[in-house]
């Protein structure tokens, strides 16, 4: 089965994995450099030892596809893993006069009392964020994140680059480049304090070979227990759409980690995890009159056959 390739990730990083501090102060047992190969032509590499939200993952994507960076139509398809970044805006920002939000995802973890409040926050600026556009604009909005970086690199004279466009026809046009690469990493906007979030999926190259596309990202970083899962589906699904509009085969995705780690509050569920037997991988079907990735919609995209274990609970390290 392909998800032994995660399966022994996580085991080599239990048994010598070095203990290492981090950002978020929770702590690791991490190392560095490690690749996972996923052949998508014996199905689509979304785990079965645990149950993942392939909704949220296609949505996303699609999100990134389309070059938006605000969070409003994430919400519209009940995609709600990226609202704590920009609540933030909102609550540091003059518009906001509820009660005091400073380091909101901790303090909801250790006070309930607080958790209520923040969840009413919460509540409410979703609310605004679907219902009021000019509030969407100035408080949904992410700026630098992936979509922005594929779709509309800025360059220093002020023009933009479509990077997944230029790559989807140089696949078609040039298959041989050694050059198919998109790179979200921007050194500009990752100083502090330019960006929430310095991207995690660094760089991607597509190959082509025998009719078969293949891709290739390097990752700094992976949170193995939560991050990970998503995003080997993520760039899998990619590949599936790029190969698609390009009438190829899809070939491997092969995943690159740079400092792979499993947080140390997330130990027990890896064990739980690797206790557990993988089962087949589902099948994903693309509608065939859809031709460019970028007028993909949710209904499009079809997953089959995904029976996996139930899923397991974790918290999140911000
Ligand atoms: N992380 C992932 N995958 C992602 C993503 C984040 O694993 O797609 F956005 C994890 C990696 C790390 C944390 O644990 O989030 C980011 O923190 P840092 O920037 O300090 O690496």
């Amino acid at each position: 089965y392909g998800e032994y390739a995660y399966l022994n990730l996580c085991k080599e990083v239990l048994e010598n994995g070095t203990k290492k501090e981090d950002r978020t102060g929770t702590g690791t047992y991490s190392l560095f450099g490690h690749q996972m190969r996923f052949d998508l032509s014996k199905g689509f590499p979304l785990l079965t030892t645990k149950k993942v939200p392939f909704r949220l993952i296609a949505s996303e994507l699609l999100w990134f596809i389309k070059g938006d960076t605000n969070i409003q139509y994430l919400l519209q398809h009940n995609n709600n893993i990226w609202n704590e970044w920009a609540f933030k805006n909102w609550v540091e920002s003059d518009a906001y006069h509820g009660p005091d939000m400073t380091d909101f995802g901790l303090r909801s973890l250790e006070d309930e009392g607080f958790r209520a409040q923040y969840e009413q926050q919460m509540s409410n600026f979703k609310q605004l964020v679907l219902t009021d556009d000019e509030f969407a604009k100035r408080f949904g909005d992410l700026g630098n994140v992936y979509g922005k970086q594929w779709r509309n690199w800025e360059t220093a004279r002020g023009e933009t680059i479509d990077q997944l466009q230029q790559v989807v026809e140089a696949i078609k046009i040039n298959p041989d480049s050694r050059r198919l690469i998109v790179s979200a990493w921007n050194p500009e906007d990752v100083q502090p304090g330019r960006s929430a979030l310095p991207p995690c999926h660094v760089l991607f190259q597509f190959y082509v070979v025998n009719g078969k596309l293949s891709c290739q990202l390097y990752q700094r970083s992976g949170d193995i227990f939560l991050g990970v899962p998503f995003n080997i589906a993520s760039y899998a699904l990619l590949t599936h759409l790029i190969a698609h509009e390009c009438n190829l085969e899809v070939g491997e995705f092969i995943h690159t980690l740079g400092d792979a780690h499993i947080y140390s509050n997330h130990i027990t569920q890896v064990t739980t995890q690797l206790e557990r037997t993988p089962m087949e991988f589902p099948v994903l079907s693309l509608t065939s009159d859809q031709k460019s990735i970028f007028d993909f919609e949710m209904e499009d995209v079809k997953l089959e056959g995904y029976d996996p274990h139930p899923s397991i609970k974790a918290p999140v390290a911000v």
